[in-house]
């Protein structure tokens, strides 16, 4: 860690700070003229936001700003014995989620945000931060964090850096991407990187003097805002997740889709995992479901089904790639889990569990009484007594969940016991299939696969989801999710479909992955869902690559009949046995359901206009032929 020379100095009077007559002048267009040298950018954010100090990080001043966080009640040290190296922190009960409603996309054509974005013209857009990020950082330290998105170096990562006045976000920042000081060298000499600006908005000295600090500042006004064009990014207001850790769904999703769609790649929200066969046939799969919809469960799936191995590469987002030899490659640019607590158990995911004993960062989970974390699912049962998310006392009679729905656990990926060998190989791995899934208590079967390259690109156009905890919105309702990117793909959902159809093209039809949409989430008429889920999965992606296998010559059984809505498995095919599970009812296809279905696709299609991709509009025609029939 080192301390800028030129750093503005500490002022408790705001109108003795000498920068205050640069911070009238300095605006985010100046910031913006900056971005090629990363030492004139940092002055410029510097004399924009007002600082008392700027420090430039490279991991070493971990120790120090977890001391810090421990002194002033932001980070909660658990028991060491239980928890080594392990802290909670509890956020303001305002700011839980991803706060879609305050994202944008700033493209200087709004028919390039598309309709599924909001909007802002980047100069209004500008004007508009320049007025809330003006010396939002009086009384704070701003940390500069250089980091890689994937391996350093390599030929499909990505340098960042994000400037930020939260020290949790530093931490959480060196945990999820790679911040070294080799990242720190790369940058300084003059390498490319995503210039992402963040401040919780919570200044410490204003008008009235200088304010004590909380344990988790923020503001009730947030801005997550995205300039494609200049690759800028500019978060405002919160320090939760995805709205303020900015190399992950900021950059890896939003400002890397646009990446992709200009230079012929994929940033995608998909989880990578390597399936070994009883034979000892390897695949690798990506998947893409919405948040809070089990990406982390498949990523560290233990295989119910004997001989089977699961390991884990992603569980959050691929960056895939056309290879030399006309293969789709795959990395997961992130170093660390940012997962979903609730729901995560001993029989639901073990390598989660085993994962989280020691160094963890747990956010709005519960305390226990002897100093560990717990959350529903956790156990079974809960304790008799625990503190709950938001400091309360709490007992399984309060009525309220101890941990929130959408608290998460922050760990390195290399802590994980299910971690893929080379899953951090810069060159990523070989993708043979591609999966879309959502929440479905009706309709959509267990698993199908799609017929073509086209077909899968519709399957994954026309997923919906039930809303779940990890943005604000009204849990359960259906929305449409397409490609699991709603929230998430920084340019016009249509032009990331025809972008697909043309990565697609690009690769060689031998190599090609296969495309699958599954749904563990399908319910009986008494409402439980009709298939176990979790381990059990296994079966699911043992059916999938079995197709791949059967795709590529080396196995000739039968492995698929066709239905309207795509290749469903043939008659014992998808193992279930040892399972008391109903098939028919999981893959059954309901033709008057289905066709309400294409015309909600049709009338959801018609909002992106003609951008939509004609062989997508061709496949709508063909379910209504093949539920006609
Ligand atoms: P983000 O990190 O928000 O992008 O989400 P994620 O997709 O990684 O979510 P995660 O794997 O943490 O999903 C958590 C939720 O999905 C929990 O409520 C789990 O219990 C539930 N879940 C995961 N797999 C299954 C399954 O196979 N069946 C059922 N019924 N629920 C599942
Ligand atoms: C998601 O919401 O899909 C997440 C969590 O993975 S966050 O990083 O907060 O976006
Ligand atoms: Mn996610």
């Amino acid at each position: 860690m080192t301390t800028l020379a030129d750093a503005p100095t500490a002022s408790t009077a705001s109108t003795a700070n000498p920068r205050r007559t640069n911070l009238a002048r300095t605006t985010l267009a100046d910031v913006a003229a900056a971005t090629g040298d990363v030492h004139a950018w940092v002055a410029a954010v510097a004399a924009l936001t007002v600082p008392d100090a700027v420090v430039w990080c490279d991991g070493s001043e971990r120790d120090e700003l977890v001391a810090g966080m421990v002194a002033s009640g932001t980070l909660i040290p658990l028991d060491p014995e239980l928890r080594p190296g392990s802290y909670l922190a509890r956020s303001d009960p305002a700011d839980v989620a991803r706060v879609e409603s305050r994202t944008f996309i700033c493209s200087a054509d709004e028919r390039d945000a598309g309709p599924t974005n909001n909007w802002r013209a980047p100069d209004a857009m500008r004007t508009e931060l320049g007025a809330v990020f003006a010396g939002c950082m009086r009384g704070r330290t701003m940390y500069v964090v250089p980091f890689s998105m994937g391996p350093v170096g390599g030929p499909i990562s990505q340098l960042g850096v994000q400037v930020t006045d939260s020290p949790y976000v530093v931490v959480s920042m060196g945990v999820m991407t790679r911040v070294s000081p080799q990242v720190s060298a790369l940058v300084e000499g003059g390498a490319a990187f995503v210039p992402a600006v963040h401040s919780v908005g919570a200044p410490l000295v204003g008008p009235g003097g200088r304010r004590a600090d909380v344990p988790w500042p923020c503001n009730e006004t947030k801005y997550i805002s995205h300039f494609p064009e200049s690759r800028e990014i500019w978060s405002f207001g919160s320090g939760y997740g995805g709205n303020a850790l900015l190399g992950k769904k900021c950059f890896a999703l939003r400002i890397a889709s646009v990446m992709g769609r200009d230079e012929g790649w994929l940033a995608e929200h998909m989880l990578l995992v390597r399936l070994t066969s009883p034979q000892g046939r390897r695949h690798h799969v990506a998947a893409a479901f919405p948040s809070a919809c089990g990406k982390t469960n498949l990523a560290m799936l233990r295989p119910t089904l004997p001989g089977w191995t699961v390991e884990t590469i992603g569980d959050d987002i691929a960056w895939l790639r056309p290879g030399p030899d006309g293969e789709l490659r795959a990395i997961n640019p992130e170093a660390g889990f940012f997962g979903v607590a609730p729901g995560t158990g001993q029989d639901t995911n073990p390598a989660a569990i085993a994962t989280l004993q020691r160094d963890t960062i747990f956010t709005n989970v519960a305390l226990t009484d002897d100093g560990d974390v717990w959350w529903e699912g956790l156990t079974p049962q809960p304790p008799a007594h625990l503190t709950d998310w938001t400091g309360a006392d709490w007992t399984p009679e309060a009525g309220t969940p101890a941990a929130h729905p959408n608290s998460r656990f922050t760990v390195a990926a290399a802590q994980c016991p299910t971690i893929a060998d080379g899953w951090d190989d810069p060159a990523g791995v070989v993708v043979d299939a591609i999966v879309f899934g959502g929440r479905r208590a009706t309709n959509v079967p267990l698993v199908a696969q799609a017929e073509s390259w086209e077909h899968g690109v519709f399957m994954g156009a026309t997923i919906s989801s039930e809303r779940t905890a990890a943005a604000e919105g009204v849990v359960g309702e259906l929305r449409r999710d397409p490609f699991a990117m709603m929230p998430f793909c920084g340019y016009d959902m249509a032009d990331h479909w025809s972008h697909w159809l043309r990565v697609g093209a690009a690769l060689d039809p031998a190599r090609r992955p296969l495309v699958f949409q599954v749904n563990w989430f399908r319910k009986d008429d008494a409402g439980r869902f009709l298939w176990p889920g979790f381990g059990e999965n296994s079966r699911v992606l043992a059916w999938v690559v079995d197709q791949v296998d059967r795709a590529r010559g080396l196995r000739t059984d039968v492995g698929a009949v066709t239905s309207p809505v795509g290749l469903l498995p043939a008659p014992g095919a998808l193992d279930t046995r040892g399972l008391d599970v109903d098939l028919d009812a999981l893959l059954a296809v309901d033709p008057g359901a289905w066709a309400l279905e294409a015309d909600l696709t049709q009338e959801f299609f018609a909002t992106f206009g003609d951008r939509v991709p004609a062989p997508l509009g061709a496949r709508l025609e063909r379910l209504r032929t093949a539920l006609d029939g």
